[in-house]
């Protein structure tokens, strides 16, 4: 089996820390690089924190791209009362010797996607759409060559920023809009599906059992991200979103999706960042955009458990 070869556009913030320990410890993924996007905090401290995840992972290797501070319209936004001052309160950071490149992170995407063989890189998005609506304007061609777009945000059912809004679409919706408007093969991994993906005692158990620095480390975000949820949202244990998308594209199987239209509201006072998924079904023919509705969530976190034990054993 050749590796999936994906782009991770983040903002890390404590689940999109897990996406990446997903990501470089499966043998399933290839993590081509890393470009980060204001949103969970500042583009500097999200940035800080790719870097840190990596020298905890042991992969000093991959790169990491700055990209955009700022969302395309809207006012920056961050979430400070989930994920802490640093973005990634919880844990001691490492220094973050990883060095940053000298690219910004929506030409890191253009240049990835333009450079290697159509079809053959995938799109992976876990912060503010606002550096992949970046590229696609400066270079449309982008389109046409990426294998797929795998999006977590937005909802079909109810929001988490607002009543309407997921975060990530409430922080940058034109981006969203203009991602979710183009030709090509997009996977919604919005609340629906990753409201499943809840982090219970008994995965922080599983991780204590593997006792490495890494594994440590993954507690010490679920049990902070475990007081955010319960003080800010009303969850006893907290849903880590981000990596939900990095699983479906190791083993599709594991999350169940449904061909469905989605569009952005821009526009509405009350529904402001709402992504509006038509899922009447049959989906309309043509259709190039899935929305994920199931999760096995057994498989899922034995997944991200086999990743920590994989990365760790790697550290040795
Ligand atoms: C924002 C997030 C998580 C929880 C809240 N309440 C707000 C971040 C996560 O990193 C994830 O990518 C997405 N945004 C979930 O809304
Ligand atoms: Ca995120």
């Amino acid at each position: 089996m050749t590796p999936k070869r994906i782009i991770l556009d983040c903002d890390p913030g404590h689940d999109d820390a897990v996406a990446i320990m997903l990501a470089l410890g499966s043998p399933a993924i290839e993590l081509l690089g890393i470009s980060t996007v204001g949103g969970n905090q500042t583009l500097e401290k999200v940035t800080r924190n790719a870097q840190s995840v990596l020298v905890m992972c042991g992969r000093e290797d991959v790169p990491v791209y700055p990209g955009a501070s700022h969302p395309l319209v809207h006012q920056v936004e961050v979430a400070p009362q989930i994920h802490g001052e640093s973005g990634l309160d919880g844990v001691e950071l490492p220094e973050p010797t990883v060095p940053v490149r000298d690219k910004h992170g929506v030409d890191f995407i253009i240049d990835t996607l333009m450079s290697e063989p159509a079809g053959t890189v995938t799109l992976v998005a876990t912060g503010p759409l606002t550096n992949v609506a970046l590229a696609v304007r400066k270079e449309p061609r982008i389109v046409e060559r990426a294998q797929q777009v795998v999006v977590m945000g937005g909802a079909y059912g109810q929001g988490n920023w607002t009543a309407s809004a997921e975060f990530n679409i409430w922080v940058d919706p034109e981006a969203a809009k203009i991602v979710f408007a183009q030709e090509w093969d997009t996977v919604m991994v919005g609340l629906d599906l990753t409201h499943q993906a809840l982090v219970t005692a008994a995965e922080e158990e599983k991780a204590r059992e593997i006792g490495s620095p890494l594994a440590n480390f993954f507690i010490g975000l679920m049990n902070y991200f475990r007081k955010s949820y319960a003080d800010n949202q009303g969850f006893t244990d907290p849903p880590v979103h981000d990596p939900c998308t990095v699983a479906y594209l190791i083993d599709p199987t594991v999350v169940e999706t449904v061909a469905a239209p989605v569009d952005v509201e821009t526009q509405g006072a009350l529904t402001m960042g709402r992504t509006v998924v038509d899922m009447r079904q049959p989906a309309p023919a043509g259709c190039r955009s899935r929305v994920a509705t199931k999760l096995d969530r057994e498989r899922f976190w034995g997944l991200v458990l086999d990743a920590i034990r994989t990365l760790s054993e790697a550290q040795k």
